[in-house]
């Protein structure tokens, strides 16, 4: 039988990228989408003929029930949520809302309407915040430093009291930082720099603004992290998997490499570091051990970093009309 597949977040990056992985195993996909008065698909276009959208936002009830009701699904993939931990500090209550009690929402509405679904959590290494040890890993103890991370852990621990409580099969991915060309959200550094440099390339600006240049993140492919998303809910048991490359690369080494590949010398000469990018507690340092789901589900992270780096400057070049790099 055709198997049936619910995810939120469809628009986003990982969305896109896993309800493509879906449509190609033979599932029938149903994407939640929000209402904006301007609606953007740009990441689903190639596909939004194949899968179904359904209207539903993660702080309504009503509609997520009947999302749940009419999809019928025996996978769901809650990837919805304010994800990005800048506007956390602006917005902490809407992000709590959302990517927090949001996900008690949608919990409800699979327990009430399709209680043997399969669930998976995004959940993240921002959760591990302020790390006493590296690398980080499945056992490692959670201290948020962002309302982001705050929501995160709690809807990591709402996952699973409801896995405990009504012995629903719930698996969280606590994924770390992964990124894909044009599809990332453009304030997230690894784009915003990839942006940047490539209209510095095209003479259309000559710097970027920056915040801190020496924070480190264990940077991955979003193709390979959602691999790793199907992987969680076909394994026997409900868990919870690290996914990451294991490597740390720091904000500054992602710049270097940016401009290395677009041709462009002395790369601190374009780059300005303004207080309005600082986060006011910052994660200063994220590396991943993933080793738990490379036992258990086979799973590694394949892209690295400098092929990541190539990947998103190159396709920013070629949107500025500059077609293949200098490197
Ligand atoms: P993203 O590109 O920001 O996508 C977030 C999605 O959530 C978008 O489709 C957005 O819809 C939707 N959304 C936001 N508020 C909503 C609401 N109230 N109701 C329904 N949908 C809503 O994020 P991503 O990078 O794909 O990440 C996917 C998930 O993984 C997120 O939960 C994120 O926190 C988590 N995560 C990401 C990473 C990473 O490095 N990418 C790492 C760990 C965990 P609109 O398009 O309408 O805004
Ligand atoms: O790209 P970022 O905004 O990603 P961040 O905060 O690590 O969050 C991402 O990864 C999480 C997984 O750990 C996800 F859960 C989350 O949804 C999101 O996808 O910032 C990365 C680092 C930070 O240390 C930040 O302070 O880059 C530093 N940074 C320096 N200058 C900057 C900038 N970040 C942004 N966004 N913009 C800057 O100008």
């Amino acid at each position: 039988m055709t198997k049936r597949a619910l995810v939120s977040g469809a628009t986003g990056q990982d969305g896109s990228f896993l309800m493509e992985l879906l449509l190609k195993k033979g599932y029938d996909v149903y994407g939640l989408v929000r209402r904006l008065s301007t609606p953007n698909l740009n990441n689903i276009t190639d596909i939004a003929d194949q899968v179904h959208l359904l209207d539903g936002d993660l702080m309504d009830q009503s509609s997520l029930d009947a999302a749940v009701e009419l999809a019928k699904p025996d996978e769901v993939y809650n990837l919805a949520a304010q994800s990005f931990v800048g506007t956390s500090f602006v917005q902490p209550v809407l992000t709590g809302e959302i990517t927090g009690l949001g996900v008690v929402l949608l919990l409800e509405a699979v327990r009430h309407h399709a209680p043997e679904a399969r669930f998976y959590q995004a959940s993240s290494s921002e959760m591990f915040g302020k790390v006493d040890r590296e690398p980080q890993d499945e056992t490692t103890p959670m201290h948020p430093r962002s309302p982001y991370g705050v929501a995160k852990v709690y809807a990591y621990w709402a996952c699973i009291n409801y896995r405990e409580a009504y012995r629903m099969f719930i698996s969280n991915g606590i994924l770390f930082n992964h990124e894909a060309p044009l599809r990332r959200g453009m304030e997230f550094v690894t784009r915003k720099v990839a942006v940047g440099v490539a209209r510095i390339a095209a003479g259309k600006a000559t710097t970027i603004s920056l915040g801190n240049l020496d924070a480190k993140r264990d940077w991955g492919y979003a193709g390979d992290y959602v691999d790793l998303m199907y992987r969680i809910l076909q394994h026997p048991e409900p868990d919870d998997f690290v996914g990451a490359t294991g490597e740390a690369h720091s904000v500054r080494e992602f710049v270097e490499e940016a401009f290395r590949v677009a041709g462009i010398p002395a790369w601190e000469k374009h780059v300005t570091v303004d207080e309005k990018n600082i986060r006011p507690s910052e994660v200063y340092n994220l590396r991943g051990d993933a080793s738990k789901a490379r036992r258990l589900l086979g799973w590694q992270s394949q892209v690295r970093f400098k092929e990541l780096v190539k990947l998103m400057v190159e396709a920013e070049l070629a949107r500025v009309g500059l077609g293949k790099s200098k490197a």
